[in-house]
């Protein structure tokens, strides 16, 4: 023996940018090659980061094979570092080159441990006193998978059972459906977290049960955006409406939430709605005045297809289609990880609607990044949605439909906001940051 172990550091060139960030391709590729290099493989941790990059490690009984990728730069580092005669890490070598379609390679060998530097002591091993109850090895090695959603500065992960249930390229967006350990199946679009069965509840209700128990009677509502089907399955609990439009621009959301989200996609079926699978922006612009009580813009954020739902224009659109005593409402981003947009979309509605008709408010959804997420209310009329509340009528709908979070008290505490936001908000309007001042 020359050493006690082997240790293959390893640089990838001209990869295929999509295999190295695909991170159930690499932990598949990681593994089968820890086995055909005869490896006993502990364990699997693996991490993707939105948009780019994967970091992962297989633990072997042998030492380890680890990895970090750069597909903006074709480029995937490893370490293959295994100990004993038996384990030869360049079949992991050769059989990763291919895996990760490198076009050419550098790798180095260390030997690990070379015995003319060691000594080697006695120890004395633990005397195996009951064979019978020597645990067995696992027969399936633990998976440690995450996604990850980030920016520059933060990131959030969700461990997930590794296998993505749903992973396609729309015309739009990269479609994803995961399974998570702690909140059920997720959806995600370009990398960045939508709905997860667990906590969607939150979101739901309160971007469909707030303006509709605000407006009197909501006969016509319109969704731009919400393809998984969630808004939707809100809004047509109420008795009152009659006709509900959803528009999504992407079919392969719907499609893949029909399948893997049945519990909010069934109500995409309803006989009371009609589903248009078309540009939010463009049906908007054709749409006659005065059509809807309620317009709910269930948006993904402003990059990719939806940058457009954050736009004057669009919004203009919105405003000149809501009857005379409309409300709309928008999901408006995180005062505390989408600072900027949360405030310019806050003027853009207050431009449009008038300011004391733009009633921002917060929801909690442990899911999203920074778990603080806004909605705003805009009304055509001076409609105030928190001193105009028919509270009997919320309370009753509230418990006969077994609502989770929504109720009367949480209607009107989600308007409460914090200083720091109300100063984010108001601080370029005198009289809103005296009509909203803390101590009021
Ligand atoms: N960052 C997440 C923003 C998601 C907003 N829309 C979610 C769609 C749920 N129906």
């Amino acid at each position: 023996m020359d050493a006690l172990g082997r240790h293959i550091i390893v640089e990838f060139y001209e990869c295929s940018a999509e295999k190295i960030n695909d991170v159930h391709h690499i932990e598949k590729s990681m593994i089968r090659a820890a086995e055909l290099a005869g490896a006993t493989i502990i364990n699997s941790t693996f991490h993707h980061f939105s948009p780019f990059g994967v970091s992962g490690v297989i633990v072997i009984e042998e030492s380890h094979l680890a990895i970090h990728t750069w597909p903006e730069y074709r480029f995937a580092s490893l370490d293959l570092f295994t100990c004993g005669d038996s384990i030869d890490p360049w079949v992991s070598f050769d059989y990763l080159e291919k895996e990760f379609g490198a076009v050419h390679s550098s790798s180095i060998e260390l030997q690990r441990g070379q015995p003319h530097l060691l000594e080697h002591i006695a120890l004395d091993a633990p005397a195996v006193r009951d064979t019978a109850s020597t645990p067995k090895r696992p027969v399936k090695y633990n998976r440690n998978i995450w996604f990850t959603e980030r920016d520059n500065n933060i990131a959030l992960s969700l461990r997930h059972k590794g296998d993505p249930l749903f992973k396609k390229q729309s015309k739009y967006q990269r479609v994803e459906i995961i399974d998570t350990i702690a909140y059920g199946k997720a959806l995600i679009l370009d990398g960045m977290v939508m709905t997860t069965e667990k906590d969607e509840f939150v979101y739901h209700e309160m971007i469909a049960h707030v303006p509709l128990l605000s407006h009197h009677r909501p006969e016509r509502v319109l969704i731009i955006g919400g393809g998984d089907g969630g808004g939707a399955r809100e809004v047509l609990k109420h008795e009152t409406v009659k006709q509900v439009d959803l528009v999504e621009i992407d079919e392969m959301v719907i499609d893949a939430c029909k399948r893997y989200l049945p519990k909010l996609a069934t109500s995409l079926s309803h006989p009371n709605l009609s589903l248009y699978v078309e540009d939010g922006i463009e049906y908007m612009k054709k749409c006659p005045d005065n059509t809807y009580d309620v317009i709910l813009i269930d948006s993904t954020d402003p990059v990719g297809p939806a940058e457009g739902l954050f736009t004057s224009e669009f919004y203009k659109n919105v405003h000149r289609c809501l009857k005379e005593e409309g409300i709309m409402v928008a999901q408006s981003e995180s005062p505390h990880f989408n600072t900027n947009v949360f405030c310019e979309i806050y003027h853009c509605y207050g431009d449009i609607f008038g300011y004391e008709n733009v009633h921002p408010y917060l929801v909690y959804i442990p899911t999203y990044p920074s778990g603080m997420w806004s909605f705003s209310l805009c009304s055509k009329n001076l409609f105030h949605p928190i001193k105009d509340l028919d509270m009997d009528r919320t309370k009753h709908f509230a418990s006969q439909n077994h609502l989770r979070y929504y109720n009367p008290e949480i209607h009107t505490a989600a308007f409460m906001l914090p200083t720091f936001v109300k100063n984010l908000l108001y601080k370029k309007n005198d009289f809103l940051l005296k009509q909203h001042a803390p101590s009021q």
